[in-house]
């Protein structure tokens, strides 16, 4: 296995259109805006872009409710542009990759407005149960808070939702269903789509018996459910494989034996998955809701476990950021003095790993958590419905408002920074959410004049990928497990070792390598001067060093 698929050496790109750049100053971003930003892109030297919903869609969901999987919303533009962006992005060597919302529909699309009327053939596209308007059918929750059940007055049966109520989930039993998807999946292939990103896809079989969870929130009956392999086998023999789209699978709670099968090697399911067990590591006892600190010592346990999992049987994906994620930077590093050291150290930290890294719009320059300090400038359904639920529970609004500055996912959902301008280029107009003071300091025409910015690290990292067959193929050893600052870990391939040490803390760390033969050559490091050899010294406050052999 030395020739590698593209995405085993190469570096994805993930852009939320809604906050990349905006063309027409009506505030929200657009294709054209991307289109526009491709030379940045192009420079930074990513493989493929893949592009958060765009469909038409009421928005409840900033557009994982999809209305209309093949058909563009206005705001962001039309077809022409979007193969406009196909075209330019493919002259410049870049692929593209959509996103398919495949476990739930809006309530407004057609198939659930058909739905609506019990004799319709459209009715088993989603789940209908009997109940009374105060009996929901089981006590499954929503992921959003309240019930996963939305009782339906004019029918007299609720509807499964795991997600908002004005997105229903799919019936994928139904072979009907499945043909509609596949055929949504052609449409893009056609339009040249290289690859797809399914959201919440392990959510996708049901346990039939909807039986009531004793013990949770029901995620045990519907989390790689029954038939979810099979589903994805489907999908693979179908459409996946004949029409070459590579998939990446979002895994919400997935365990380590699911992913060596969904993103199995042979390409039976999936190309690889994403799961989130490493952004979890600052939820005490699974809580979202807090402001706890991150446990390095379970985070590095968790990576161990799952690249050496994955190793030679399946492949992961690698991301710290993503659009419902807070920023990385102020996550596990510093915001302050120290940003950019931090911010470094930590893509050095994840993208030395195997596996398909992914970028978030932002990440490259190190941007951080805005620090909202008002509900009304939170725009994320989630964000508002864990105030009000919590406020009616008695929480402190101003507890609550200091748990959504850390936790909310509107953290990573503010506007690109580009240039220092009042709205930091992003738009002319009035943004739709606002916009990080920080951006006169923080933003991509600064990155781009100063040697030492964030950006160019992650532009070294990215080539790296290309030149270095040990980060695509390289096994995973930990070397400082049970360390609580120092991440240390050696990958090896056919003679070539790679050494990579780093300072999770704003304090100097000592550390003893152990017993190292041979010269090493420095590949990466975050500050200026750089011991030339892995020996005992002293790391500075987050310092992280590549050295390979
Ligand atoms: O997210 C799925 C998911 O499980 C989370 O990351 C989710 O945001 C979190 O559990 C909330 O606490 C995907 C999309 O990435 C997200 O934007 C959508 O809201 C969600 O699916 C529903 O389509």
């Amino acid at each position: 296995n030395t020739l590698p698929h593209w995405w085993q050496n190469g570096v994805i790109y993930q852009i939320y259109p809604k906050s990349f750049q905006d063309t027409t100053g009506s505030g929200t971003g657009d294709l054209r805006g991307v289109t526009l930003r491709l030379d940045y892109l192009k420079m930074l030297g990513v493989d493929a872009l893949w592009l958060t919903p765009f469909y038409i869609s009421p928005q409840v969901d900033n557009g994982y409710d999809v209305a209309n999987y093949t058909a563009i919303d206005p705001a962001y533009g039309s077809l022409d542009d979007f193969d406009e962006l196909v075209a330019e992005a493919k002259a410049r060597g870049m692929r593209i990759i959509l996103d398919m919302v495949f476990n739930h529909t809006s309530t407004q699309h057609p198939w659930f407005r058909e739905a609506l009327n019990k004799d319709s053939p459209y009715r088993e596209f989603y789940f209908w149960r009997d109940g009374t308007p105060d009996i929901a059918p089981n006590n499954w929750r929503s992921k959003f808070g309240g019930s996963a059940w939305r009782w339906q007055a004019e029918s007299e049966q609720y509807y499964l939702h795991l997600f908002a109520p004005e997105q229903a989930d799919l019936n994928w039993e139904n072979p009907a269903v499945r043909a509609e998807l596949k055929q949504v999946c052609e449409f893009w292939a056609d339009r040249g789509v290289d690859g797809l990103r399914l959201d919440v896809v392990n959510l996708i079989s049901k346990d039939l018996n909807f039986p009531d969870d004793e013990r949770g929130d029901g995620r045990r009956f519907y989390t790689d459910g029954p038939r979810a392999h099979e589903f994805l086998q489907e999908m693979s023999r179908e459409v996946f494989t004949p029409r070459g789209l590579m998939t990446v699978g979002e895994m919400s709670s997935t365990s380590l034996e699911n992913c060596q099968q969904y993103a199995a090697l042979d390409g039976s399911e999936l190309s690889m998955t994403f799961n989130f067990h490493h952004l979890k590591v600052d939820y005490p006892g699974g809580e979202k809701w807090t402001q706890a600190k991150p446990d390095f010592v379970a985070l590095k346990s968790l990576f161990r476990h799952w690249q050496q999992g994955m190793h030679q049987r399946a492949w992961n994906a690698l991301f710290w950021c993503n659009h419902d994620q807070p920023r990385i930077v102020s996550r596990f590093g510093d915001e302050g003095e120290y940003r950019v050291p931090a911010a470094k150290m930590l893509g050095m930290v994840l993208h030395g790993m195997q596996g398909t890294p992914y970028i978030y719009q932002g990440e490259e320059i190190g941007m951080t958590n805005p620090h909202f300090t008002r509900i009304t400038d939170y725009r994320d359904v989630e964000s508002h419905n864990m105030f009000a639920e919590q406020r009616v529970n008695g929480r402190d609004a101003q507890e609550l408002l200091d748990i959504l500055a850390v936790r909310s996912r509107d953290n990573s959902r503010t506007p690109m920074q580009w240039d220092s301008s009042p709205n930091a280029g992003f738009t002319t107009g009035e943004p739709w959410i606002g916009i990080n003071v920080n951006a006169r300091e923080i933003n991509v025409e600064a990155a781009i004049k100063d040697t030492q910015s964030v950006f160019y690290t992650y532009q070294a990292l990215i080539a790296l990928r290309k030149t270095q067959p040990v980060l695509t193929w390289g096994d995973y050893q930990d070397l400082l497990g049970d360390h609580p600052q120092l991440w240390c870990y050696r990958r090896q391939w056919q003679g070539q070792t790679l050494l990579v040490i780093a300072n999770l803390s704003h304090e100097c760390q000592p550390w003893q390598p152990e017993t190292l033969n041979g010269t090493w050559q420095v590949l990466m490091s975050n500050y200026e001067e750089v011991a030339a050899q892995p020996a005992a010294m002293t790391l500075r406050p987050f310092e992280a060093v590549w050295w390979l052999q």
